[in-house]
């Protein structure tokens, strides 16, 4: 096992990580910008290495920052934790080439899913069921586009190859609409991906969106840990996310699941992974795998009781997974809400000092989050400050002691969308559970409008 690990990340997943590394005996290096001095896990730190200033570009995205830090401190492996590097494959390629181990897949797999049709094709082979579409890239041909969308059925979607996580997508209602629309995409997609690739699909209209996590190590074992419905959601951030999702029959999961883990199996797959689906009329449609521990990787650990960050080291170390398919029980149900430095209803951002800081707690109630009283929330970076996490025997029971944790929750100073989630804990439809992706939205328009 590794004696010394850099986690080359920040906020709650760097302070998760550092736990993670401190429970296996292992020496957490943690970097940090000049923005993130005073962060919880660099006081906590074995050792610290500041990589440069505020801006992401100069610090958490600075490749040979990160890499002289490891050199200089001797660590023998990288976490990326989620965000920034974690999904760059010419940056696990640079960490494997300088000698460390990258915690997460080899460069080819993250490069192979981070072109998502490359991804999709993979999936076919591997017999995932993907949503209906031009089979890869589109050609540049009219007559022939007009000809799969129309074999497709309209509504169709106009995804970028390079894009993902709702960037570079466009509808398409009408073949009269249709070709202007793919050049738009393609012209968009050259100059943000630097990749003008685009795939053609069915636009699924009201999907749930629930996701997969598996985990393999390279000696071709991989399971599936259940599933996750992130479908509340807004502008493509998740707000709330819960394991199992309600409503779904779990020989229906263990379906997809199995179809999951075999395709890891079949790719060669190390590491974490999540393969996201959009799931409507009981179908489930994959659409692309991310390669990276997720923010909401807490809810799957409370209801299998599987460490998956322990685990992603333990992989990474080129150890078995210590559990097979036949150990993994679904236990109870979790529920997790981002909290975010972000005005309640309006979304504006609210980073700043934080004057007060009471954590829930009680049974079944986790909290993973980097602050305290008297942190300052620096304004350069993304807004979450952490997630309140509620498990239980039942739904019922998870989502009764979120709302206690989220009433005994004291933040003061900066706005957090803790309000909202107070409000959406009480939401009969959200209570009701199965809600699809645009209900956080239509919520918000018809309530807060
Ligand atoms: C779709 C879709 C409907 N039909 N693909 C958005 C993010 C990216 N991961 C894929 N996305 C979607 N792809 C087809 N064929 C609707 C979305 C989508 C969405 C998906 C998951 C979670 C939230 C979403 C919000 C808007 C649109």
């Amino acid at each position: 096992m590794f004696k010394k690990i850099l986690v080359a990340n920040r906020g709650e997943i760097a302070l998760r990580i550092q736990r993670a590394c401190r429970e296996m005996g292992i020496k957490a290096v943690m970097v940090y910008s000049e923005a993130d001095r005073d962060a919880k896990y660099v006081k906590l730190a074995d050792e610290a290495v500041c990589i440069g200033p505020a801006s992401s570009a100069l610090s958490y995205l600075n490749m040979p920052a990160i890499i002289s830090a490891a050199e200089v401190t001797d660590a023998e492996a990288i976490h990326p934790g989620y965000g920034f590097l974690s999904e760059n494959a010419d940056f696990a390629e640079r960490v494997w080439k300088s000698g460390f181990q990258f915690i997460g897949p080899t460069p080819e797999s993250i490069r192979m899913m981070g072109d998502k049709v490359s991804a999709k094709q993979a999936m076919i082979k591997a017999g995932v069921p993907c949503v209906p579409g031009s089979e890869g890239e589109l050609p540049d041909d009219p007559v022939q586009i007009r000809r799969i969308a129309k074999a497709v059925g309209y509504p169709v979607i106009i995804k970028a190859a390079g894009g993902g996580g709702g960037r570079g997508m466009r509808v398409v209602h009408t073949e009269a609409a249709l070709i202007n629309a793919v050049q738009m995409t393609k012209a968009e997609a050259g100059a943000a991906f630097n990749n003008s690739a685009v795939y053609l699909e069915k636009f699924l209209q009201n999907p749930r969106h629930i996701e997969i996590q598996v985990l393999a190590d390279k000696h071709r074992n991989a399971v599936y840990l259940g599933e996750r419905d992130c479908s509340m959601q807004r502008r493509h951030q998740k707000v709330i996310e819960e394991a199992p999702a309600p409503g779904i029959a779990r020989k229906v999961i263990d379906k997809i699941g199995e179809r999951c883990a075999a395709a890891c199996k079949k790719m060669g797959y190390r590491g974490a992974g999540t393969f996201e689906f959009l799931y409507e009329n009981g179908e489930f449609y994959f659409i692309e795998m991310n390669t990276r521990v997720q923010v909401e990787h807490p809810v799957t650990e409370l209801v299998t009781g599987i460490d998956i960050v322990k685990t992603q080291i333990m992989v990474a170390a080129d150890e078995k997974l210590p559990f097979t398919q036949r150990d993994i029980v679904i236990r109870g149900h979790a529920i997790e809400c981002r909290v975010n430095a972000e005005d309640s209803f309006k979304f504006t951002p609210s980073p700043g000092r934080i004057t007060m800081w009471h954590a829930p707690g009680g049974p079944g109630v986790r909290v993973d989050s980097h602050i305290y009283t008297n942190y300052f929330v620096p304004p350069h970076y993304d807004s979450m400050i952490g997630k309140i996490i509620a498990h239980g025997d039942t739904r019922d029971q998870a989502m009764a002691r979120m709302r206690t944790a989220l009433l005994e929750t004291v933040v003061e100073g900066i706005n957090t969308n803790i309000p909202l989630h107070r409000e959406l804990m009480m939401d009969a439809k959200f209570v009701a559970g199965g809600t699809n992706i645009h209900y956080l939205e239509e919520w918000l328009a018809l309530h807060k409008g």
